[in-house]
């Protein structure tokens, strides 16, 4: 059998969790670390990667494949000197529970408005709101890849009537579903509105004035309420601050931002009924992703073809 080849580690997530989860993994495999400069990265041929340090692929010139810490790659594409080999995206049941149940909690909390509830208790206000029920809702999911059919499934079970949009038309059971040109008449049936697109060049600022002018008004809400957890780059933060002021949007749950941290200076900080998560709607699981990328790596050196492999050309 051919010896297991050497993999680099280059992962922005917390040292303890990486320290933990690499016991155990790999076995059989050296493991380098690129946060030690003095590690030599010469016959590495995988890399681990989220947000690495940008010297990467100078240091490790043999790489073969590139394992995503995550399930966006958009960070990956937009690097220099980036090499032509596979890139392999973040796939697993953790991350797609823990997305599901981060969409499903913020549709909910503006179904039964839990910012404005908030904002009573806090000023000591004992005052019942108005009730409307999921049937009375479309919540229209924008992406339906791993993630969105998950949330589409589990909107699904909370009584949500759901429509979903992708690039190429999808079949769900009980589900409308509309294709790239069929964009607006899928807007003007949603009342909550879910993104979960990739950012590539087709999805950058695609969440601008003129999309939230065709969500539909008037429904068991009122407004249109907009939910982010995509990417940052999809939305145009300015539109979506004026559709808040405007009353075009009612509210929003937003977990992804143009530039992350969020600056201080945001109006978004302090409206109403924003709901604002530091991009943390779905943490990887640095376990999962130590095994999965394993499992590829044996998989690819007793000749298999690698899964989840990002298409270059649509960029996801
Ligand atoms: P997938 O690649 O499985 O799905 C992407 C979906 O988007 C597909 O349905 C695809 O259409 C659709 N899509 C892509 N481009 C377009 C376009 N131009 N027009 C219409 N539809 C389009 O991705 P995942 O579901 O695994 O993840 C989605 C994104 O979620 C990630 O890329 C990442 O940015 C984000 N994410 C955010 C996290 C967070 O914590 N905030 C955590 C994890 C992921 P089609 O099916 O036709 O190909
Ligand atoms: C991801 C993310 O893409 O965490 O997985 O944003």
């Amino acid at each position: 059998m051919s010896a297991k080849h050497p993999v680099v580690i280059d992962l922005k997530f917390e040292r303890r969790e990486i320290d933990a989860a690499l016991a155990g993994a790999f076995a059989g495999r050296i493991v380098l670390r690129a946060s030690d400069p003095a590690a030599d990265l010469s016959e590495a041929r995988y890399a681990v990667i989220w947000r690495p340090d940008p010297t990467l692929f100078e240091r490790a010139p043999k790489l073969e494949v590139l394992f995503s810490g995550g399930a966006g790659v958009d960070y990956i594409l937009a690097m220099p000197s980036l090499p032509d080999i596979p890139i392999v995206r973040f796939v697993d049941e953790s991350l797609t529970t823990r997305m599901s149940e981060w969409t499903v909690l913020q549709t909910l909390s503006h179904l039964r408005q839990v910012p404005a509830y908030s904002r009573q208790q806090r000023d000591r206000v004992w005052k019942e709101l108005s009730q409307p029920e999921a049937k009375d809702l479309t919540v229209g999911v924008m992406g339906l890849g791993v993630l969105g059919l998950d949330t589409v499934t589990k909107l699904k079970v909370m009584g949500f009537n759901v429509v979903g949009w992708s690039r190429s038309r999808k079949a769900i059971d009980g589900v409308e579903t509309y294709n790239a040109s069929q964009l607006d008449t899928f807007l003007a049936r949603t009342d909550i509105l879910i993104g979960l697109l990739p950012l590539t060049p087709d999805t950058r600022g695609i969440f601008d004035a003129a999309l939230f002018s065709k969500l539909r008004q008037g429904g068991a809400l009122g407004k249109p309420v907009f939910i982010n957890a995509g990417r940052g780059g999809s939305q145009v933060e300015a539109d979506v601050i004026a559709a808040l002021e405007k009353g075009v949007l009612g509210g929003a749950s937003l977990d992804v931002f143009e530039k992350e941290p969020l600056p201080e200076t945001s109006p978004l900080w302090q409206m109403e009924n924003v709901i604002i998560t530091p991009h943390a709607a779905s943490a990887s699981d640095v376990r999962a992703l130590f095994r999965n990328s394993e499992v590829q790596m044996n998989a690819y050196e007793a000749g298999e073809t690698l899964k989840h492999v990002v298409d270059r050309k649509t960029g996801y």
